[in-house]
């Protein structure tokens, strides 16, 4: 079955007749502004999407080179994110802000994302300072580690600034980058699959046992630590 297929079950690669792409069918001063609109929103997720490439290779050199040269890793694993449209529209509106792609460049810093998992705390603010010695501009920092959510979420959030250099122009792009240990990835992870679950409500009893876990998954980080301590004092 190829493109020419006409029959009704052909899906969305299938349609009965040729159409015109919806934007051939509005008037020329609409269609300028439709094309406008697409090319902002594509720039806009394309440039976030290189913000994200860029920090993750600076990463996994790093990641590679402590490997090689320093035999500890201080990254278990990375992951990114690009908001979905959907939700960078949603937080638009909650916020009152016109919803179009300048305006989310203009206010929203988690457009990209990118989660970085360490074994230890003090790997959480070894990256935080390598991202400092390589004059990556920090604009703003939330320390949960230090500072806990009151439902015990412990996480260290940057927002830096990413040079992206394009082909004409260098850009400057927001990636919030969040570090954290695995004990407190499995506890973000778990309660976000609850939250999930329960419709963004937990009830109070449940609130006090994840807040009670929370400070498990500390608790164990502290005792990790002390261990690597030693170890790291203890020839091999
Ligand atoms: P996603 O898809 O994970 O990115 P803001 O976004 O700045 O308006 P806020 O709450 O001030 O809102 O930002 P903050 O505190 O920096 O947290 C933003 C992100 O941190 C969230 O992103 C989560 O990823 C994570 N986070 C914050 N608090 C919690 C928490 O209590 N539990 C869990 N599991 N994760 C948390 P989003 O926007 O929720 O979605």
């Amino acid at each position: 079955m190829g493109p020419r297929d006409r029959s009704p079950r052909g899906g969305s690669r299938g349609w009965p007749y040729p159409q015109r792409s919806a934007i051939e069918q509005l008037s020329d001063m609409d269609r300028e502004d439709a094309l406008a609109f697409m090319r902002r929103t594509n720039d806009l997720l394309m440039v976030h999407k290189f913000g994200v490439d860029e920090l993750m290779t600076k990463l996994r050199i790093w990641s590679e080179e402590f490997d090689s040269t320093h035999e500890h890793d201080p990254i278990e694993h990375i992951s990114s994110r690009i908001k979905s449209l959907e939700a960078i529209a949603a937080k638009l509106a909650r916020r009152g802000l016109p919803i179009d792609p300048v305006s989310a460049r203009e206010h929203l810093t988690d457009i990209a994302g990118v989660r970085v998992v360490c074994p230890f705390i003090s790997d959480v603010y070894l990256l935080r300072d390598l991202i400092r010695q390589h004059q990556i501009e920090i604009v703003q920092t939330k320390d949960y580690i230090a500072a806990p959510k009151p439902n015990g979420y412990r996480s260290l959030h940057l927002i830096i600034k990413v040079q992206v250099h394009l082909s004409d122009r260098t850009e400057l792009v927001a990636v919030e980058l969040q570090l954290r240990t695995i004990a407190m990835d499995f506890w973000a992870a778990v309660e976000h699959e609850l939250l999930y679950k329960s419709g963004g409500e937990v009830p109070e009893s449940f609130a006090a046992e994840l807040k009670a876990a929370a400070e498990a998954a500390a608790g164990l980080d502290t005792q990790m630590s002390s261990l690597h301590e030693r170890s790291e004092g203890t020839p091999g």
